[in-house]
């Protein structure tokens, strides 16, 4: 580590039952936007993604396709892997629940949890037979109350799944004892949106059952420590994967020092496990508790649930094939308010990629630089000595640009992607508003010198812009960099405060987004 503060952020360990889905891909998206928002802001990040390959679900899943577990797991893992190539994520680590490093350490964490005692004095971990209800798709036990009734009147899971009844001996969880201090962690507002906070704290007040956390009746996961007739929860085995990356057990690891993570982004559909389990485990083990956890809404496709059965499911290569991978990025975190579920059509892409990247920001960018060009010998033009007070309007685009940095920063702490974006597009349409207004164009014969002054001005605003939105579309924000002749060396958000130097050559401007046009049938 460098000393810089350090900033841990991890995406949920997907299943290898299938192949990602846009849903996956929209969650670490939004992780990798805030890990590279928060490296340019001069965070030391550590970006975690990975899969998780233990359990029923994924057992059943490579049953039914005729395979070997680990062979299964190695190719739907794979695809995973190529998810973070085709989306352009920037994570530092990939884990596998199958790895070595992480047996290990689920296996040294149980040890600890089992060597303590709850508050209230008693083992954390004890033997017993577990009676129930089980879930095999949500990987989760319920109780009889917590059921709802299906179409043809069967027990299903609050989330719609089929359950089954399970009988077998197992290992639990004093998850009871745990709650006061439950309580109090929420109360630090470690749980986010106010939504996930209501929910987990109410479920936490509530009855709370002490937790199965091993198997007997199937075998593929990590034994339990001096049981072999148990493998461990699958919960237990995939939420450890965040302290596993860190180096766990090895505190003198030099990752450890990024412990505890900053923030765990999540779906609504795992809070209770991230914000119940999750640190119950770690109190239990003497571990520190993540700063944060967020749990986002669902995306639905046209108003409807994404399910294999509706033939909905979007394929992020096919979305990045047809609209373009930054196209893409920005859309997913423009549209819906993060923490809200969302629906997304065809037409609101479209719309998106057509008002806000063409016409706004390639419009802005593509007129300036065009008039650059032509008029200014493809050279950084000289501002020369009019400043703020000269009438221009400008300076007002410029001075929201330069206000933009502290605003989105208090915006990505929360999250917020749609607040950043807003933002960022105030200025931007402000500018557009101020070319119109202070028309170079006219300038060019009557006051070359002001010409000069306005483009100098939009190109400062436009290089501010397009630092500040990097971390959604690294690409095509790159290439307008390039553009402007800013070296790359040049572009974190301290640069910010660096400006343009007259005088510098420019490459011959390319549009860098163009307008998306129906194919004709
Ligand atoms: O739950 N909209 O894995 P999983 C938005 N292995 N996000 C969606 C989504 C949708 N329609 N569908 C899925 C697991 N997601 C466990 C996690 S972590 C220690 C273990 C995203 O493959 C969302 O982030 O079922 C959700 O929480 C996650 O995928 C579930 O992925």
């Amino acid at each position: 580590m460098t000393g810089k503060a350090a900033y841990y952020i991890t995406t949920p360990i997907y299943y290898v039952n299938d192949s990602p889905h846009i849903g996956h891909a929209y969650t670490s998206l939004a992780c990798d936007v805030l890990a590279r928002f928060m490296r340019l802001d001069g965070r030391e990040v550590f970006f975690l993604t990975g899969t998780d390959e233990h359990g029923q679900k994924v057992e059943k899943s490579a049953a039914a396709a005729g395979r070997d577990p680990k062979e299964f797991v190695d190719e739907v893992s794979e695809r995973f892997r190529a998810l973070t190539e085709l989306m352009n994520y920037s994570n530092d680590d990939f884990i596998r629940t199958t790895e070595e490093r992480h047996i290990r350490s689920c296996q040294e964490l149980w040890r600890r949890i089992a060597a303590n005692k709850s508050p209230k004095g008693r083992d954390n971990i004890y033997l017993d037979t577990y009676g129930g209800w089980y879930s095999v798709r949500d990987e989760a036990f319920y109780g009889e109350g917590e059921l709802i009734k299906g179409a043809d009147g069967e027990k299903m899971a609050p989330s719609g799944a089929p359950v089954e009844w399970v009988e077998e001996p197992s290992y639990f969880f004093r998850l009871e004892d745990w709650r006061e201090r439950l309580l109090e962690y929420y109360s630090g507002g470690a749980v986010a949106p106010v939504s996930r906070h209501n929910e987990v704290e109410s479920f936490v007040k509530g009855e709370l059952f002490d937790l199965s956390i091993s198997r007997t009746s199937f075998s593929w996961g990590i034994p339990v420590p001096g049981d072999d007739a148990h493998i461990m929860y699958v919960w237990l085995d995939a939420l450890t994967n965040y302290i596993t990356a860190a180096g766990f057990p090895d505190e003198r690891a030099e990752n450890w020092d990024y412990w505890p993570a900053d923030l765990h982004v999540i779906g609504k559909d795992i809070v209770r496990f991230h914000a119940v389990y999750w640190p119950a485990f770690l109190m239990s083990a003497g571990i520190p508790l993540p700063k944060r956890v967020y749990g986002h809404g669902f995306l639905n496709v046209e108003g409807a649930k994404m399910s294999k059965s509706l033939g909905n499911v979007l394929s992020p290569k096919d979305m990045v094939d047809e609209f373009g991978l930054d196209q893409l990025r920005y859309f997913l975190l423009r549209e819906v308010p993060f923490g809200n579920d969302g629906s997304f059509s065809r037409e609101q892409i479209i719309n998106r990629i057509n008002s806000d990247l063409a016409n706004d920001l390639g419009n802005l960018a593509q007129r300036v630089l065009s008039m650059i060009s032509k008029n200014c010998d493809a050279k950084i033009p000289d501002p020369g000595d009019e400043g703020p007070d000269s009438g221009l309007a400008v300076y007002s685009a410029l001075s929201g640009a330069q206000a933009l940095r502290d605003k989105l920063r208090a915006h990505a702490e929360r999250q917020a992607f749609h607040d950043i974006l807003e933002e960022v597009w105030k200025v931007i349409r402000e500018a557009n508003r101020c070319v119109d207004e202070d028309a170079p164009w006219a300038l060019r014969k009557t006051d070359p010198a002001k010409m000069a002054t306005v483009l100098y001005v939009l190109a400062e605003t436009i290089r501010h812009v397009a630092i500040l939105l990097q971390p959604f579309m690294p690409d095509s924000c790159g290439r307008m960099l390039d553009q402007l002749s800013v070296a790359e060396d040049a572009r974190t958000f301290d640069d910010l405060a660096s400006p343009l130097v007259p005088g510098m050559d420019l490459p011959k401007p390319e549009g860098v987004f163009p307008r998306f046009v129906e194919e004709e049938a």
